[in-house]
């Protein structure tokens, strides 16, 4: 493809040619040498569970129908499909898991993080029914910590977060059905067992086992993490940063940040201010760091730092030839930005003793020695500079200014400007009375395979222009900002009715207007839209299932996206995927999952009130989706 094919971004397109011109691959390049895919895979139905395999059975009905071991198609696709939940799902807990255990060592004096919201911490203990009388605020903390741990080892029962977080209706349905999860670990550990070769083979029973994955994924991986980051770092606040390629400073020492867990990125800026001086006496004027990915997220929501890339164009950071350090904690880190730093000066730093990059710089990163790491890394940047060739820097002039850090509380203060006792009272109304016709999060990733961007602003803008309230997350995010979506301008691509709800709530904030798109976060804060929606449905006295509200993920990538949108379903929420998620070679899975609620057969729709809708055209997606929220209106009587 072309640079004008790969991305809508005209900076990414510039870079891309840059790279291309210097001989340099990256991921655009190396989707295209991928094409065509193999259809099997694609399709969901090849099988490397065991050494009898491979296996793969031909979709079309022709050639052998089952494996060696006798598993058929509808067995191999949902079990491929629930495995790869597994992966989202094991990477949300793991998230969740260290932050909990930083915590505990916060509290515990051990490592040097602090509590920074106190009043988020409380609320917390209440919600979990601890008693706070007497204890100072390191207790209270130790004891929630021990609580969040506790959900990756209690023996029996339902997960503290689930009965915390969870809307009571969907509590009791899951547990009616024996879905609610126990503790993280068991349910993954359980699903391997499941998954593997010679065990569950009822194809029925692995989707269910899905849907309990993805409420793990929500509870034990997205709201344990919100929750104890929020406790740690701060609840995000509306603030302003700058996207795209040219956040990047010809004249400073560039950072970039790339990963997922703060507790990392949050150490990494703190140091690079305390290092300033050291980087000017190196002969530039301060250190800049810029944002990649949900890192990117994170320091944006609580920091204001600036976001240079989305997913599928981290490589191009680097290519700017001004990127002294790209520092790497977990997830969507493409081994591919050590063949392109190799290229530069860039020096990759990975952190994580699981999670290295042969060829890369490794700086063993442990909460507990955090400003020690966190030193050295912002150290190793400022010495690389002189490495720099001048000759061979181009960052683009242009950035597109963003508003961020809409937490549902953030959201809930704004709107109790206009209702002080019943915040959510104007939402509801506005709902009622259609001039929002409901709510989508507009969530996930953007995918090299895909021209970047397009999905993910069509969308958008689709929705917007139809009176639906836009919430978004993750690299779905930094598509829309680039785009005007996340600035009060933006406001002119919305409906009537909710311009108008848009631009009252922006006057209570001190702004023209609400941003069309309100950015809630990186991915595991697709708690927060989460947050939003039960205490929608608790004012209502209604289940989630029954809001108008839809999930879209136009350019999935990763699986980590494919467990949020399970998370999302087991709720009821409706939930859109851009890209194929491999189970077509089974037409069996792909009902249960796509199919109605009317039908026969066993649908999620059926059974929670949500399906998944698989449709690579932007502007049909949206149109599908306003027709679920134009359903669930009717339904509610609107
Ligand atoms: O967790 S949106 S490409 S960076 S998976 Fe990855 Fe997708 Fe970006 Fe954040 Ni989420
Ligand atoms: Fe083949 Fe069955 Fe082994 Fe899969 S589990 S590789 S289908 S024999």
């Amino acid at each position: 493809r072309n640079p004008v094919d790969v991305s809508m971004d005209v900076q990414v397109q510039d870079m891309l040619g840059k790279a291309r011109e210097q001989g340099v691959e990256t991921a655009f390049d190396r989707a295209d040498q991928m094409s065509p895919r193999c259809p099997f895979g694609s399709a969901g139905v090849c099988c490397r569970l065991c050494l009898e395999g491979p296996c793969r059975i031909q979709p079309n009905g022709k050639g052998p129908q089952r494996g060696v071991c006798g598993a058929n198609a509808d067995t191999i696709v949902a079990r491929n499909f629930m495995n790869s939940l597994i992966q989202g799902t094991a990477a949300h807990a793991e998230h969740a898991r260290e932050v909990a255990l930083a915590l505990l060592h916060t509290a515990e004096g051990k490592a040097p993080y602090h509590i920074k919201d106190v009043g988020k911490l409380y609320r917390i203990a209440e919600g979990l029914n601890l008693s706070v009388e007497g204890k100072s605020v390191n207790e209270v903390a130790k004891d929630v910590a021990l609580k969040a741990l506790e959900d990756f080892q209690r023996p029996e029962g339902t997960m503290n977060w689930v009965s915390f977080r969870g809307q009571e209706k969907s509590v009791a349905k899951w547990q009616s059905l024996g879905l609610a999860p126990v503790n993280s670990h068991l349910e993954i550990a359980k699903a391997v067992t499941r998954g593997a070769m010679g065990s569950d083979a009822d194809p029925i029973n692995l989707l269910l086992g899905g849907i309990n994955l993805g409420i793990v994924d929500g509870y034990g991986g997205l709201h344990l993490s919100t929750d104890l980051q929020d406790v740690l770092f701060g609840t995000p606040q509306a603030v302003k940063a700058n996207y795209s390629l040219g956040v990047l400073d010809e004249n400073k020492i560039n950072i970039a940040v790339h990963g997922h867990i703060p507790l990392l990125s949050e150490k990494v800026v703190e140091w690079a201010r305390k290092l300033d001086d050291q980087a000017k006496a190196a002969g530039t004027e301060g250190i800049n760091i810029v944002g990649v990915c949900c890192s990117g997220n994170e320091l944006l929501m609580r920091q204001g730092v600036s976001i240079a890339s989305s997913f599928s164009s981290q490589e191009l950071v680097i290519v700017s030839g001004a990127l002294e350090a790209m520092v790497v904690d977990i997830q969507c880190i493409m081994p591919g930005i050590q063949q392109v730093a190799e290229c530069y000066h860039t020096e990759i730093i990975t952190t994580l003793g699981h999670v290295k990059i042969a060829g890369a710089t490794h700086v063993d990163f442990e909460p507990e020695h955090a400003d020690e790491a966190a030193k050295e890394i912002v150290e190793k940047a400022i010495k690389n500079y002189a490495n720099r060739d001048h000759q061979n820097v181009s960052i683009p002039k242009d950035t597109v200014e963003a508003y961020a850090g809409f937490s549902a509380e953030q959201i809930t203060d704004v709107l109790s400007k206009l209702n002080e006792e019943k915040p959510l009272q104007p939402l509801i109304d506005a709902l009622k009375n259609g001039t929002i016709r409901g709510i989508a999060a507009m969530v996930g990733c953007t995918n090299p395979r895909e021209k970047q961007d397009v999905g993910n602003v069509t969308v958008a803008k689709e929705l917007m222009k139809k009176d639906v309230l836009v919430l978004t997350t993750g690299c779905t995010a930094h598509s829309l900002a680039k785009n005007g979506l996340m600035n009060p301008d933006g406001v002119k691509e919305c409906g009537e009715g909710v311009k108008s709800v848009l631009k009252l709530l922006g006057e209570q904030a001190g702004l023209p207007s609400l941003p069309p798109a309100l950015h809630m976060g990186s991915c595991v804060d697709n708690s927060r839209p989460a947050d939003l929606l039960k205490a929608l449905a608790d004012e209502l006295d209604i289940a989630i299932s029954d809001i108008p509200v839809v999930g879209s993920c136009p350019e999935t990538h990763n699986p980590k996206a494919l467990s949020i949108g399970t998370y999302f379903i087991s709720h009821g929420v409706d939930v859109h995927v851009g890209v194929d998620p491999q189970v077509s070679g089974s037409s069996l899975v792909t009902h249960t999952l796509t199919g109605n609620r009317g039908d026969e057969e066993v649908t999620t729709d059926r059974l929670f009130g949500g399906k998944l809708i698989y449709e690579p055209d932007p502007v049909l997606a949206a149109e599908k989706l306003i027709e679920r929220i134009d359903m669930k209106r009717k339904l509610l009587g609107l």
